[in-house]
């Protein structure tokens, strides 16, 4: 990313918000008792070309960008993004540590809570902010298309409330990520087919440039322009798909504000640690700058290395770095940058050293709420494992078998429909298992070398937990094909992470060790190397939720299973009807809202979709309006299944996305009410004319 871009995209998402905070005021004062403000933003999936290491590549991105748009908001705000899929394949977008009160629908993860959105078509998600505040982010949460499909969200404080520290004079978002030179969906597909581990990346990014250290990057590496005395917000994401990280800047400490989307207790760093899915919010004081200091000199390498843990696994060991300028006293001379300290590739204790300084603030404007008393325990056990070739198959996994993942030995199998649709309809028992074990089938010990447990078996079991219910999950790292540290992510919540260490988890010491009083709050915790990191949520937004590693290669091979939290007795306690446009028949986003109530439609061609918005498959047509919170839906109208047709494929049948089939009433629903019955409603009909559109164009 040029020195130019970051002050672009961030001076867009002021004016988005500035036209949306213009335009809010009719509004809220139509809704007394709230300040939620709707923002609109519109995401154009395509392909463009970029280049990397001195070559040229196609690759998936939002509005031609790389890394995305950044998405602006308050706290409590709600957040509509128009996703057009104009690129050649399936996607969906995830909106990564938003907890989306009773909202499932709108989270994002294929096959688990939607149908993929198929190229042609669009999907509006509705991202309701509750309680975060601070530094998110959002990805595709399909195949491996968030290697170059994400971007920032930045959560500022409610209208008259402030930041627990000084405002800083500028924020910039540091996005950490890989580039390959290959295409990295052809990359999954060949590992998948023969069960083998992925080629390593050829170059780790900071805002998607690799940095002075690779050729052909230097002109291009990510500059970040400072004036002596002024204080820089980084909100520093890693995006990476493989890639844990040490992050620092030369002659300059680092002091940690946020963590996910809450904050703790400010303390300050020479480097921090960061794993993928996870962000930090930091202030950076740029107390340098020529003739300040006898060594001072303008010019500062920033720099992100791997923290690598898995010995057997192949990596890029490479460290990406950009270029802190100090702008207000430029030298005669140019020297070039300084590089910092960072801590060896393999350096678990720096990691550890790092994560567990995290507390919450937990102060009266920030507190915190942490359960004491538990009423579900699970111990999860992670691990890499094998499954067998089958006969005939050529497989390149370890010992001729296929790699693959599990948790608690249960190596999650993707279902061809998605979850919380069948869960919806009441007819999960098609898709899934709820048999999702509590604890290992058998205990052993856990991070013992030579573990003679290497194979698992896929299958699709999921956990169901009580409205309600206090649980507390311990992630117990294993040495199945060698111990690894594994950042675990959860959909739909954020969680306090009570307690961690090394070894195996002791259920009758370490509770002991829990801190109850100021635990980070976080969606992703780095379970440590051959040990294990307690967690505790209050089981209160219903809905089917992802639970996963946030190493995508893990991912894929099975290390994640779903949370299934079932409704409360009270209206407020139960999930949202799903939206009007979800995509469901053959993945299609814009099949069939508002129409056909109570009936099954299919489209008539799956596989022949309107490409870069072409003309509608034949059968449909193309459509135009808006219904309810969701303005300006267009797209290709589905045709109906005839009733012969919905017969033939019998009642609560479950259908695969590529299939269609939908036996519910979508639209005898309340989605008219689903708005009011947001904890702080404030529906706007009628996004102010134009920001979308200004949004989208000057984005490009
Ligand atoms: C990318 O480059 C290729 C080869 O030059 C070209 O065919 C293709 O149209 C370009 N794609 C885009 C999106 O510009
Ligand atoms: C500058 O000098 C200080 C003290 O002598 C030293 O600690 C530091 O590493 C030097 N370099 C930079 C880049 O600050
Ligand atoms: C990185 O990996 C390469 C190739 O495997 C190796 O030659 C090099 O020494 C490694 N560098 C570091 C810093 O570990
Ligand atoms: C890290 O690797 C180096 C050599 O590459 C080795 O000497 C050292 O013991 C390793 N440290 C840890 C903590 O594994
Ligand atoms: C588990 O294995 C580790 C590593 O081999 C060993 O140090 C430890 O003593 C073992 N624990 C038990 C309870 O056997
Ligand atoms: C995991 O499941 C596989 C396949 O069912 C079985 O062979 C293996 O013993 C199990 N491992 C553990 C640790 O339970
Ligand atoms: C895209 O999604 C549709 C609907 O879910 C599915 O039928 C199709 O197989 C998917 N295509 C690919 C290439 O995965
Ligand atoms: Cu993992």
């Amino acid at each position: 990313m040029a020195i130019g871009k970051i002050p672009l995209i961030w001076l867009l998402g002021l004016a988005l918000a500035f036209g949306v905070a213009a335009a809010a005021p009719a509004q809220a004062s139509s809704s007394s008792s709230s300040s939620r403000v709707s923002r609109h933003y519109d995401f154009f999936i395509r392909e463009a070309n970029y280049t990397r290491l001195c070559r040229e590549k196609t690759i998936l991105t939002v509005n031609g960008e790389f890394p995305g748009p950044t998405i602006f908001a308050r706290n409590g705000d709600v957040v509509f993004v128009n996703v057009y899929n104009q690129g050649d394949k399936n996607i969906t977008i995830h909106w990564h540590g938003v907890d989306q009160p009773r909202n499932p629908w709108s989270d994002g993860p294929a096959y688990i809570t939607q149908c993929p959105i198929q190229p042609g078509s669009k999907f509006t998600y509705r991202i309701i902010l509750s309680e975060e505040e601070g530094t998110l982010w959002w990805h595709a949460h399909s195949d491996f298309d968030r290697a170059t499909v994400h971007g920032a969200i930045v959560i500022h404080p409610k209208r008259g409330t402030a930041y627990p520290f000084r405002k800083p004079d500028k924020e910039i978002p540091i996005i950490l990520g890989e580039w390959w030179h290959r295409d990295v969906g052809q990359l999954l597909g060949e590992a998948l087919s023969t069960g083998s581990d992925f080629e390593p990346s050829d170059a780790n990014t900071i805002n998607g440039q690799p940095g002075d250290l690779f050729p052909c990057s230097s002109d291009s590496a990510f500059r970040l322009p400072v004036e002596h005395g002024k204080t820089y917000m980084l909100r520093i994401i890693n995006a990476a798909l493989t890639t844990e990280f040490f992050f620092a800047i030369a002659g300059h400490r680092l002091t940690v504000v946020g963590t996910d989307a809450a904050y703790i207790k400010p303390f300050t760093v020479d480097h921090l640690f960061i794993a993928p899915g996870q962000t930090k919010t930091v202030l950076l004081k740029a107390d340098r700058g020529v003739g300040h200091r006898s060594n001072d000199t303008y010019r500062y390498y920033m720099a992100a290395r791997p923290y690598a843990t898995n010995p057997i696994a192949r990596f890029d060991n490479s460290t990406a770095t950009a270029v802190l300028e100090y702008v207000d006293a430029p030298p005669a001379i140019a020297t070039p940058p300084v590089m910092p300290f960072l801590p060896a590739i393999n350096d678990s204790a720096a990691a550890e050293a790092y994560s567990v300084r995290l507390r919450s603030l937990a102060s009266d404007e920030h507190p915190v709420d942490v359960p004491r008393h538990v009423d579900h325990r699970m111990l999860i056990t992670i691990a890499v494992n094998e499954i067998p070739c089958a006969p005939g198959d050529l497989c390149k996994g370890p010992r001729n078998n296929r790699v693959a993942a599990s948790l608690n030995n249960v190596s999650f199998e993707m279902p061809s429909t998605a979850i919380l649709g069948a869960y919806y309809r009441s007819v999960l028992g098609g898709v899934a298992k709820p048999d999702f074990p509590d604890k290992p089938r058998v205990e052993f010990n856990y991070t013992s070398d030579d573990l003679p447990l290497r194979f698992t078996a896929r299958d699709t079991r999921v956990k169901v937990l009580e409205y309600g219910a206090v649980v507390e999950v311990v992630f117990q790292d294993t040495a199945i094909l060698g111990t690894e540290s594994h950042p675990m992510h959860l959909h739909g919540y954020s969680f306090y992470v009570v307690g961690r260490g090394l070894g195996n988890f002791d259920k009758h010491k370490d509770p002991a060790t829990y801190n109850l009083v100021d635990p980070p709050y976080q969606n992703t915790v780095s379970v440590p190397k051959a040990g294990w990191a307690a967690i505790r949520f209050r089981a209160a937004n219903p809905g089917v939720w992802f639970m996963h590693c946030h190493f995508e290669r893990h991912m894929v091979w099975g290390m994640e299973t779903v949370f299934i939290v079932k409704n409360g007795k009270a209206r407020e306690a139960k999930m949202m009807p799903p939206p009007p446009n979800m995509p469901r028949l053959l993945g299609r986003a814009d099949g069939v809202w508002g129409e056909g109530r109570g009936r099954a439609m299919v489209l008539a061609h799956p596989l022949r979709t309107h490409r870069r918005a072409g003309p509608c498959a034949s059968g449909a047509s193309r459509e135009l309006g808006r219904q309810g919170d969701f303005p300006s839906v267009h797209g290709c109208k589905a045709p109906m299944l005839s009733p012969g047709e919905a017969k033939g494929l019998g009642e609560g049948a479950v259908a695969p996305c590529n299939k269609m089939l939908d036996l519910v009433d979508w639209s005898a629903g309340d989605h008219q009410q689903v708005g009011s019955a947001l904890p702080q409603s404030s529906r706007r009909s009628t996004p102010p004319s134009g920001t979308a559109r200004r949004l989208t164009a000057s984005s490009q």
